[in-house]
């Protein structure tokens, strides 16, 4: 469902950038699954129709919000890891795809018959990562506690690494909230379309920045 444009409030004129290039990482909680499992539905297609392919997105996931930052600072460094390993020029590529972890094609690689293989995908660092989690207020200051740090490790992580942090952290009084954010049941809207556009307007901006270009 598309956000409401009969308020002020809100993210304005959808706007679109090409997000075929870009390599987006994602990473999410397994708190309150249906609430995430709807989030990540809603950010995965706005990627998708933004261009950004299948094979460019990698998608962990962390027991709890908590997890988060840190987990966003470790794959981004796993992904400069991945880059400075196949523009080495030493490794083939059948080497590299063993250091990137996402080797389809065992039997080719020891000799065996061509088997179908995999579409490769980018071994790029993150143009964007996308950190999604659902915190329900309890009865204790946990929610109060684990909000205001995870906000603030994901900005700093950003701000440290360089790579475009995409904010999906919902702070929800009640569970109530939770459904009209992520969209289900054909309530409110779901908040995941606009974090997939902001990680490929981010993401395409980014790759304008580092070449001294402006792009709007
Ligand atoms: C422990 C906990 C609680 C009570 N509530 C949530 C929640 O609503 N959403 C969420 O993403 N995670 C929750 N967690 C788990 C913590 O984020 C974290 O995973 C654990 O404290 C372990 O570090």
């Amino acid at each position: 469902m598309s956000p409401p444009t009969n308020t002020i409030k809100g993210p304005g004129e959808a706007r679109t950038y090409d997000g075929t290039p870009l390599r987006i990482g994602i990473v999410h909680a397994r708190w309150n699954t249906q609430i995430i499992d709807a989030l990540l539905e809603g950010t995965l297609s706005s990627l998708r129709a933004a261009g950004v392919r299948d094979e460019n997105i990698v998608i962990q996931t962390v027991p709890g919000s908590y997890e988060l930052p840190y987990a966003v600072q470790r794959m981004y460094l796993a992904s400069q890891t991945q880059h400075a390993a196949t523009s080495g020029g030493t490794l083939t590529s059948a080497a590299t795809d063993l250091l990137g972890g996402s080797v389809t094609d065992l039997p080719a690689l020891a000799g065996g018959k061509n088997e179908e293989k995999k579409e490769e995908g980018s071994k790029e660092p993150f143009d964007a990562i996308i950190a999604i989690g659902a915190l329900i207020k309890g009865s204790t200051m946990h929610f109060e506690y684990i909000s205001d740090s995870v906000s603030h490790a994901l900005m700093k992580v950003q701000m440290e690494t360089g790579c475009a942090v995409v904010f999906g952290l919902l702070t929800l009084l009640t569970e109530e909230q939770g459904l009209e954010r992520a969209g289900i049941d054909g309530k409110g809207h779901n908040h995941g379309e606009d974090w997939g556009a902001a990680a490929v307007e981010l993401g395409v901006k980014r790759r304008g920045w580092n070449d001294g270009k402006f792009i709007e």
